[in-house]
């Protein structure tokens, strides 16, 4: 369309112009072309004059008419003339060819269809008479036509070629415009200098830059402000930057789950460092949250719309609930997302299962949600906050029905190397999905890294590294890190922990000073609960003295109990904990608490604080937000995190014990350090681990990836102007 209007005004005019010209000249052409007829007929006749004044002279001194007759008459054969006569001296017609026209005489007045010359006749000075010859010229009208045609001919070709070539022409130096544009956005040009930018954009080199600069300069002053990022300071974010923009957020976990129980409707929160993390941006923005509905008392507790506001004590925000079918559930969630994905992106040695079924139920339920999103819009570039892995062939979804709109996601998990990636049967399918989106977030540079070369393997893309950008069919997709947190705790009454330290052991029946160290996981391979078990057991062989002073909490919440590996899971850590307790069986306490149950916020939080040692052994974790709020809940500044190196959390949490969970030796070790930690050191470390976790919370987390989305709106904004900038400027140009 871009092409055809272009290609209007420039072939309209040249149209024009052509035509002007061919009226001018047209009939200037005409004009020289029977001139030039006409001459070339009166040098014929001239020629044929010359050549028969000397037979004629002899033959009109014989008076032999006949052979007169004969000459003229074989002459306006061979010289294509019309007619010969000879006129004497007074003018009389003497001899003429046959044809000669009855009404010419020797008066030389010729119709219009003739042109007649005359030449004398003469011998040794004496005139004999003239000859007259007469020309058709009938035929230079005919001439004259065909000339014109084969013009007009001409000039029609030449139109066709150059509005080709001019459209072509145009449409190569769009394409160049679009590319500078493009390059001047993604800041190549910058890094270049203005030079390098071509002549008509160097106006707004300066400009643009100036623009960046002070979007990078605010990023950074954002990133390291030292004013502490809150519900407020995210409500003002919001406010300042996507100023009435509505938010919506879809995940497949829903923060609040209604279920029947035997007094009636409880609510319940599930047990996920998602749910904790994204809660407190749906408080601060009143938006609506989309999810799957998958409480027992879920559907009457929603109005027509499949809504419900929450929290339930004060509603701030909307969550729209989506329902699903046992087997969507089973096929998306169980089976593509938690058999198929999840063991993809985790390093846990479980082979991941794909089957098209399952991958049918992903595809029609991530259309079901990305129709919801398209629902709950109320205009046409609404933000999108999408997460997780269940979900990622929805931002390609919603793009294709809403172009305008931000769309963010956070990938909850870690996103493996392209070759372990490679192995999924629907690998370019789930790429082209996440490069719906305009900003896609990890939690480490590292998982970045990784999707940049797994679409470099996979997909015809254009990928700038040092921008972190992909660009696939025109559309860009901004890749970039955000460590995940969690909200600090901002409490009057802080829990006290001396009485939590006392009610925890009292309520497992330890002695007072017992020791105890923490595990708190969803129940899950990838959380290497196993292999902390087999630390503890380590620890107890090579130390018996501490069964009975000692012991390990559990706390696994059940976790996607119906696969079978999860079964199997569950079956090991309890046969595990068994094993233990009998091997290191004393009257005191078993060696491992095992409490295969979700815990709510308040029992988690006297665990934290009745916790002299927290185990996070993950064989790989995105982030780990359980060594977050372990820290967070330390306001008495004791206690030992026991860190796996294979988590998020470990990049950022440099005062924890750092342990390869594989190396179950090394477990031990940092087992035996931790209880054994001076207070002076401890108070050192956590201190330092608090001030990080502190302003490295989930405001901040959610902040910067909102900032980022606002910048990359008001980029697409510049872009857009500038588009059309360039629109008139080609304009102007053609
Ligand atoms: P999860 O794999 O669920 O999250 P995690 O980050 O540890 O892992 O969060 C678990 C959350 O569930 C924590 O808030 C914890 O308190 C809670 N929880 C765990 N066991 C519980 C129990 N028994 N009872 C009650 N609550 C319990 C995914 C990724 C992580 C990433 C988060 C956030 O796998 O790598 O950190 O998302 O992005």
């Amino acid at each position: 369309m871009r092409l055809f209007q272009l290609s209007l005004r420039f072939i309209v005019p040249l149209a024009l112009v052509l035509a002007a010209f061919a009226l001018i000249l047209l009939p200037l052409v005409d004009d020289l072309t029977k001139r030039w007829f006409l001459r070339d007929l009166d040098t014929r006749s001239q020629m044929l004059a010359t050549s028969l004044h000397d037979p004629l002279v002899d033959l009109v001194i014989l008076q032999d008419t006949e052979s007169i007759q004969t000459l003229f008459d074989r002459s306006v054969r061979d010289a294509h003339a019309r007619a010969i006569a000879f006129c004497d001296t007074s003018g009389r017609l003497i001899y003429l060819s046959s044809g000669f026209p009855s009404g010419l005489g020797c008066q030389g007045r010729a119709p219009a269809d003739l042109q007649v010359s005359e030449s004398p006749i003469d011998q040794e000075g004496i005139t004999l008479g003239k000859l007259v010859i007469a020309q058709d010229t009938r035929f230079i009208e005919r001439r004259a036509a065909e000339f014109r045609n084969y013009l007009y001919a001409i000039f029609l070709l030449m139109f066709v070629t150059i509005s080709a070539l001019g459209a072509w022409m145009a449409h190569r130096s769009w394409q160049g415009w679009v590319q500078s544009l493009k390059s001047m956005m993604r800041r190549e040009t910058f890094a270049q200098g203005a030079l390098s930018a071509p002549p008509e954009f160097r106006p707004l080199v300066g400009d643009l830059r100036a623009m960046l600069h002070e979007m990078n300069v605010e990023r950074r002053a954002q990133q390291h402000s030292p004013q502490a990022w809150t519900p407020d300071k995210l409500r003002s974010l919001l406010h300042d930057e996507l100023a009435g923009d509505q938010v919506l957020v879809v995940s497949n976990r829903e923060p609040y789950i209604h279920e029947q129980g035997e007094q009636g409707i409880v609510v319940r929160r599930p047990a996920s460092g998602l749910v904790t993390a994204v809660e407190p941006v749906m408080r601060a923005c009143s938006g609506t949250w989309i999810a799957h509905g998958s409480g027992s008392a879920d559907r009457v507790t929603v109005d027509a719309n499949d809504r419900v506001q929450v929290p339930p004590k004060r509603p701030s925000y909307t969550l729209r609930r989506v329902w699903l079918t046992a087997e969507e559930e089973q096929g998306y969630y169980y089976g593509f997302a938690n058999e198929g994905l999840w063991p993809l992106c985790h390093m846990a040695h479980v082979r991941p299962v794909f089957r098209t079924s399952d991958w049918e139920q992903y595809v029609a339920v991530n259309q079901r949600f990305a129709d919801a999103v398209v629902d709950e819009a109320r205009s046409d570039d609404p933000v999108v906050l999408v997460q997780d892995y269940h979900f990622a062939l929805l931002p390609r979804m919603v793009r294709e029905k809403l172009p305008k709109a931000t769309i963010i996601m956070f990938w909850h998990i870690p996103w493996p190397n392209p070759e372990s990636f490679g192995i999924c049967p629907w690998r370019e399918e789930l790429l082209e999905g996440l490069l719906g989106n305009t900003l896609l977030g990890f939690h480490t540079p590292f998982h970045c890294k990784n999707f940049l070369e797994t679409v470099d393997r996979y997909l015809e893309t254009r990928i700038e590294y040092e921008a972190s950008t992909v660009s696939y069919g025109g559309e860009l997709t901004q890749v970039e890190p955000y460590p995940i947190s969690i909200a600090w705790p901002e409490t009057d009454a802080p829990l006290d922990v001396v009485r939590c330290r006392r009610e925890v052991r009292e309520e497992l029946g330890l002695p007072p000073l017992h020791q105890l160290a923490l595990g708190v996981d969803r129940l899950d391979y990838t959380k290497g609960i196993i292999e902390r078990f087999q630390a503890v057991e380590r620890l107890l062989e090579q130390h018996p003295e501490l069964a009975g002073r000692f012991s390990l909490l559990q706390i696994a919440a059940p976790s996607r109990s119906s696969l079978d590996e999860y079964q199997s899971l569950e079956a090991r850590v309890r046969k595990l904990a068994l094993a233990i307790n009998q091997r290191f069986a004393n009257p005191v306490a078993p060696p491992i608490l095992l409490r295969v149950e979700h815990f709510d916020e308040e029992q988690l939080a006297r665990c934290y604080r009745a916790a002299d040692v927290c185990m996070v052994t993950s064989l790989h974790d995105g982030m780990n937000l359980v060594a977050k709020e372990f820290i967070a809940a330390r306001d008495d500044e004791l206690g030992v995190l026991i860190l796996s190196q294979f988590t998020g959390a470990a990049r950022e949490l440099h005062e924890a014990l750092i342990i390869n969970p594989y190396h179950i030796e090394q477990g031990a070790q940092a087992l035996q350090r931790a209880l054994g930690m001076p207070e002076a050191e401890q108070r050192e470390r956590m201190r330092s681990m608090r001030s990080l976790v502190r302003d490295f919370n989930v405001y901040r987390w959610a902040g910067l990836m909102l900032l980022d989305a606002a910048r990359l709106r008001r980029r697409q904004r510049v872009t857009e102007k500038i588009h059309s900038h360039s629109r008139q400027g080609l304009r102007r140009a053609s």
